[in-house]
C-alpha cells in the first residue's frame, strides 16, 4: 500500500521527493517525474491504487424496478455507462445496504458502481427528483416472449439439439443416467459477478464432481449469444476455464432453440446495444432426465450443487 503524505511544507518536500524517485521506480508512469503539486500528489495516488486492483468506479444513473428481500440486493433500469455497458437492467448489491434505506421501486437514483475482476457492487446512492413521465425508458424493451412453459420440479427436461465447442452434436437426452447441471452465459459479459463468476463456479465444480463422482455428471453451460459464441469462440472460452470437454461441454445452438431452453428456466436475457442484459440460471436435472432444482442468482456456491449431486445419487443408488 502506497501513502503519498500531503503536508507540503518545505521540511517535507525532500521527504516527499524522496518518496515519488520511489515511486518512479516501482511505476514506470510518463509524467511522474513532473509531480510537483498536492493535486497531482493525490491524482497519482488514485491512479498507483487502480492499477494496484484493476478496479473501475463509474458515476451511474438508473431507476429503481425492485428490493429484494435480502435488503442488499437492488434492481436498477440504468442508463449507457460510457465504454463500459449498454444501458440494462440488472441486480447489483449495495456495498451499505443502510443506503437503501427508505428507496422504493420507481425512484430515480444516481450511484457509485465499483468493479473489481471478481465484484462488483455499488454506493453513494443518492435519489434524485423523480424524472417525468417521457423521461423514463420504454417499458417496450423489456418484453418477454414466452413460448414454451417455465419446467416445474420433477418435469422431464425436453431434448434440445445443440452443437459444442468442438463442432460436435449434443443432445439433452445423450446425459441421461447423469446428473446434469446447466447454467447460461455469455461469453462477452462484462460484469465479473455474472457469467464469469457462473463460469468460474463450473470450473470449481468440475475439479471437485470429478474427484466426487468421476462420470457421473455432466456440466453444460449454453451460450444465449450464439450469433457472437460460434463454436471457436466457445472453445478458447472453455480453454481459459479450464474445461474438460468430458465433463464440461459449452453450447450454441439456433436462437430459437436457445430461446426455447432459456425460457424452460425462467431465464431472460435482451440485446441492448452492444451487450446482452439478462439475468441468471443453473439448473441441476437428474439422471432420469427430471428437473431437481434452480438457482435463480448469482449466490449459489458450488458446494451447494455438489451436495445436491450426492443427495440425488443417493436415491439413484437407493430407489
Ligand atoms: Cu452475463
Amino acid at each position: 500500500m502506497l501513502f503519498v503524505n500531503c503536508a507540503c511544507q518545505n521540511k517535507d518536500k525532500a521527504l516527499i521527493l524522496a518518496l515519488m524517485i520511489r515511486l518512479f521506480w516501482l511505476l514506470p508512469l510518463a509524467g511522474l517525474v513532473s509531480l510537483t503539486s498536492c493535486d497531482r500528489a493525490h491524482e497519482r495516488k488514485s491512479t498507483a491504487a487502480g492499477l494496484a486492483t484493476n478496479q473501475q468506479t463509474f458515476q451511474v444513473k438508473g431507476v429503481i424496478k425492485d428490493l429484494k428481500p435480502d435488503g442488499k440486493t437492488v434492481e436498477i433500469r440504468h442508463e449507457e455507462v460510457p465504454n463500459y455497458m449498454p444501458a440494462m437492467t440488472m441486480p447489483f448489491e449495495a456495498k451499505e445496504p443502510k443506503e437503501l434505506t427508505g428507496l422504493k421501486a420507481g425512484d430515480a437514483v444516481s450511484f457509485r458502481m465499483t468493479v473489481t475482476e471478481t465484484e462488483v457492487w455499488i454506493d453513494q446512492i443518492r435519489k434524485l427528483t423523480p424524472p417525468r413521465p417521457n423521461e423514463l425508458p420504454s417499458r417496450s424493451t423489456f418484453r418477454f416472449v414466452r413460448d414454451v412453459e417455465p419446467l416445474q420440479i420433477g418435469d422431464p427436461l425436453p431434448e434440445y439439439h445443440f452443437t459444442n465447442e468442438l463442432g460436435q452434436a449434443v443432445s439433452t437426452s445423450q446425459f441421461k443416467g447423469q446428473a446434469l447441471a446447466i447454467t447460461f452465459i455469455f461469453t462477452r459479459c462484462p460484469l465479473p459477478n455474472y457469467c464469469p463468476l457462473m463460469s468460474r463456479n463450473f470450473s470449481m465444480l468440475q475439479k471437485e464432481l470429478r474427484q466426487q463422482f468421476p462420470e457421473k455428471v455432466h456440466l453444460l453451460s449454453i451460450s444465449f449469444d450464439p450469433a457472437h459464441d460460434t463454436t471457436a469462440v466457445l472453445k478458447e472460452y472453455a480453454e481459459n476455464y479450464g474445461a474438460n470437454p468430458k465433463d464440461w461441454s459449452f453450447a450454441t445452438g439456433t436462437p430459437a432453440q436457445i430461446k426455447s431452453v432459456a425460457t424452460l428456466f425462467g431465464l431472460t436475457y435482451e440485446m441492448q446495444g452492444v451487450s446482452i442484459a439478462h439475468n441468471l440460471r443453473t439448473a441441476l436435472i437428474d439422471p432420469n432426465g427430471r428437473l431437481v432444482h434452480v438457482w435463480k442468482s448469482n449466490t449459489w456456491q458450488p458446494r451447494e450443487v455438489a451436495d445436491m449431486i450426492q443427495g440425488i445419487q443417493l436415491v439413484t443408488v437407493g430407489g
